[in-house]
Formats: structure tokens, sequence, C-alpha cells
């Protein structure tokens, strides 16, 4: 064992390990820039655009956005349970007003536990059997002997789980025992990006069954399910410290804190990722809101877990928006991006010009408007989701995947991605 090793190990014996991987100096100003470029898409109220994961990052942060804040919440409010509670043949939706997905609703009931609300009432009831129907009808999927897939994805189905257990809902322990089964199966962590976010969210779940003692006829198989999820999680560290990649690390990190299997090798590996994750706030490699919003609640040392019993009185520094320098205006610099899309045919490949510092997302725009290009997005919470290229679109567990060439997948969406003079970027269809 070496010194550090030595450390640990006292530490343990001390029972400060439990708190290992928890970030605590983290530079406040590089976190009150986090939450400030989360304040724009708080004015963004449209139903499409509300992101409940927003809120919740925020409350469980060290950050308050004030009377932003609560009208926010407000807005949810009214957006999900008006398409939540509306009958099915219901005239006043439009086709393109789609109903909140299982995650969605799970997510949204987040939000109220973040504000220290129980579900509740006659509205209240009706969502929480919206979702345990919803698990239910993943469950039938899944099938009786596992050969199926969830519609959604386990992501989904660990989050709908962990939102009813936050308000003390019970799931029926056959619904618990398919995220098990998941669990219990999973022999190697595919090198895909689903895998750590995907395990870290089914920990989280079976944490808070766990802490709240829900299901006690799978007490043991729950506690065997979360030493497995963390092993997983180790195992997938990578050499520069992130746990998965980089984005998956905020999940993984939440998952991990409240970890009641502290070992020295949880301590090392949490170490090296909470410096891998430093350095990547000086970077700005966080700008997408979804990731700020998994990631806020890390650095004020909180999980989705601890929403079993919030604490809504801790003081939280409130945010001023950014003060902008604004650029000065120079002729544009123009980049080339070599556009290549791949399995369909006939293939495509098409240089594009955009002005330098350009999205992804431009790229396609642009190529769409001056080519036989063509592509379709569909909003998530996310961003923009490239759904269909080519007019050929993505069918059941398939998805357009971007790479950049020749073989590297992006780890980010075609909104945030910004390409470089000569890059090559591919659009291949694939299944997942
Ligand atoms: C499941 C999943 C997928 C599935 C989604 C299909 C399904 N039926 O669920 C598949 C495999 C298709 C997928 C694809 C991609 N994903 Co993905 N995905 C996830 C995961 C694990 C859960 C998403 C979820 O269900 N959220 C909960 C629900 C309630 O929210 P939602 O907005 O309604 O969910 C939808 C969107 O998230 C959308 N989606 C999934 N991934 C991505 C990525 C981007 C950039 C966008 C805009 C949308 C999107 O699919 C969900 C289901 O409809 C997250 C992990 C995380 N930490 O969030 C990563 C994650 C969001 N994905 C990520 C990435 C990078 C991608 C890809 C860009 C990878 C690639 N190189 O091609 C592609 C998207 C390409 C495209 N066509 O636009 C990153 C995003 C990082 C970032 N900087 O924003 C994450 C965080 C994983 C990671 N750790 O790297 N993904």
């Amino acid at each position: 064992m070496g010194h550090l090793g030595a450390l640990l190990f006292l530490l343990g014996g001390l029972g400060a390990l439990a708190h290992i991987c928890e970030i605590t100096e983290v530079d406040s100003m590089l976190v009150e820039r986090l939450g400030q470029r989360l304040l724009p898409w708080m004015d963004r109220l449209s139903p499409e655009q509300l992101n409940p994961s927003i809120y919740v990052g925020l409350r469980l942060s060290s950050l308050q956005a004030g009377a932003k804040e609560a009208h926010y919440l407000h807005s949810l409010k009214l957006s999900y349970q008006q398409s939540l509670l509306r009958p099915a043949s219901s005239k006043d939706a439009s086709d393109s007003e789609a109903k909140p997905s299982m995650g969605q609703l799970a997510l949204y009931l987040l939000a109220l536990r973040a504000n220290c609300e129980f579900v509740g009432g006659r509205k209240g009831d009706r969502l929480v059997s919206q979702l345990k129907r919803f698990l239910e009808d993943e469950k039938g999927a899944i099938g009786s002997n596992h050969q199926g897939h969830p519609r959604t994805s386990y992501y989904q189905y660990g989050l709908g789980i962990l939102a009813l257990c936050v308000h003390q809902k019970r799931v029926h322990d056959s619904v618990v025992g398919k995220l098990l089964h998941a669990v219990e199966h999973v022999r190697h962590l595919r090198q895909d990006h689903v895998s750590v976010d995907t395990m870290a969210m089914a920990g989280m779940a079976f944490s808070c069954l766990e802490l709240s003692n829900l299901n006690p006829n799978q007490r043991n198989r729950i506690n065997l399910a979360l030493r497995r999820v963390q092993e997983k999680i180790l195992k997938a560290q990578t050499p520069e410290g992130y746990f998965g990649n980089v984005y998956s690390t905020p999940l993984a990190l939440q998952l991990l804190t409240g970890s009641l299997r502290p070992t020295v090798e949880l301590g090392t590996a949490c170490l090296k990722a909470k410096a891998a994750l430093q350095a990547s706030l000086q970077h700005k490699t966080f700008q997408n809101p979804l990731m700020i919003s998994q990631l806020l609640p890390v650095l004020n040392q909180k999980s989705y877990v601890d929403l079993i019993s919030p604490d809504c009185q801790a003081p939280r520094a409130l945010l001023e928006p950014a003060t902008e320098i604004l650029p000065q205006t120079q002729v544009p610099e123009f980049i080339d991006v070599m556009l290549k899309v791949s399995g369909i045919s006939p293939s495509y490949r098409h240089s594009v010009s955009v002005p330098a510092g350009s999205s992804l997302e431009d790229v396609l725009k642009n190529a769409q408007e001056h080519g036989r290009f063509r592509y379709r997005t569909q909003a998530s919470l996310s961003g923009p989701f490239l759904t269909s290229v080519l007019g050929k679109k993505a069918g059941e567990r398939e998805f357009w995947q971007v790479l950049q060439a020749p073989d590297t997948p992006l780890q980010q969406g075609i909104a945030d991605y910004r390409p470089k003079d000569g890059e090559t970027i591919e659009l291949r269809l694939v299944g997942w």
C-alpha cells in the first residue's frame, strides 16, 4: 500500500472515507459561471423548451435564481399537468405537442421533490399512477424471460423508479426486478456512451430503495446490485480519470458520493475523477444546460438520492446574469468541413464552408440550404436530436450516430459540437 493508500485507509478507519467522492474545493467563480449559463434557459418557457432537469440541478446546487426559479417551477407545473392529465382524445392538443415521456415525467416529479413537495392530491395521484403504468408497460416490453428491451431505455426505467422512490411511492418487486436483472447480467460495460450513465442512474434508484426500505423482500439483491454498479463504474474509469467519459462523470460521482461501500479503491478512483473534472471546468467543457444540471449537485456534494429528504432552507448564493463582453465585429474567417453520410445508399460526401466557430448544426443547415442534403431533428432535454438524414428516419433501436472521421463518436450533440477546419464529420445509421 502506497502513501495514498495508507492515508485513505486511515481516513476509512475514521469514518471519513464515505465522503471521499465529494468535491469540496471548487473555485466558487467557476461554479457561478456554470450557474449563469443556465439563466438564459430559464427564460424559455415554451412546452418543448421547459426542462425539469435544470430546476432539479439548480435546487441541489449552492446557487439560486431568485424569483426566476419559482416562476420556472410554476411554468413546469402548468405545462406538465396540462399535457399529462389531458385525456388522450382531447382536441386542444396539436399533434406536435407530444406527451412527456416516462423519463420526463420522472424528472418533473424530482423537480417537485426538489421544492420539498410530496406529490399528492387527486392530480398528483394521477401522475404517480401514470408513471407506475409507464413502468408496468416497460416491464411488459422487457418480457418475462428478459429477452426484450424497454421501449425507452434502462436509463429512463431507473429514473422512473428513483422518482417514485423519493416520493416514498412503492413499486412492485417485479418492476424493480427487471432493473436488478439488467444490472446482474451486464457482463462488460460496452464501450458506448450510454453505459456508465445508465449504471449510475440504476444505482441511484437502488440507493434510494435501500435507504427507504421500500422493497424489503429484495434487500439482499439490491445490496449486491449496488456493489456491482459501483464495481462496473470504477472499471470504466479512463486513464484521464473520467468514469466513462467527461459527461457521464457527474452522474457517476452523484452515485459514488452517496456510497455506503467506501473502499480504498473507491477513494483513489474518486480523487482521480475529481482532478479530471476540475480540470475540465477550466476548459468550458460544460456548455449544455442538461449536462450542467447533472454536474451542479456534485459540486455541492449532493445527488438525486438526497431528494429523499431535501434541505429547502439551505442558503444558496443568488446568481447574477453574466456581464456580456461583446465580441469585436470582424470579417468572419471561413472553414471547410467535410460532411459524409454512410449506412444508406447512395452515400453522400460534400464539403461545406461555414464561418469559424459554427456548430455542426450550422454545417447541416448550410448543406441543406445549398445542396441535396436533408435532415430532421427532434427537440429533447439535451437539445436537437438528429432523427432523419437524407430522408432516412432512424428506426426502433437505431440512431444516427455522429462521428469525427474515421471512427470517433462525438461526445456532444449537433448544436454543441463545433468542428474545426478540415475536419470530416460522418453521420452513420447504427443500432444501439
Ligand atoms: C439513452 C441515451 C441515448 C440513446 C437514446 C435513445 C433512447 N431511446 O433512449 C442513443 C443511443 C440513441 C443516444 C444517442 C446519442 N447520444 Co446519448 N444518451 C442517452 C442517455 C444515457 C439517456 C438519455 C435520456 O433518456 N434522458 C432522460 C430523458 C427524460 O430526457 P430526454 O431529453 O427526453 O431524452 C432523450 C434525449 O436525451 C435523446 N438523446 C440521447 N442522447 C442524446 C444526445 C444529444 C446530444 C441530444 C441532443 C439528445 C440525446 O434521447 C432521449 C430519448 O428520446 C444520456 C445520459 C445522460 N447523462 O443524460 C446520453 C447522452 C445525453 N448522450 C450523449 C451523446 C453524446 C449522444 C450522441 C451525440 C452520440 C453520438 N456520437 O452519436 C447520440 C445522439 C446523436 C443524434 N442523433 O443526435 C451525451 C451528451 C453529452 C453532451 N455533451 O451533451 C450523454 C450525456 C452521454 C454521455 N455521457 O456522453 N443516446
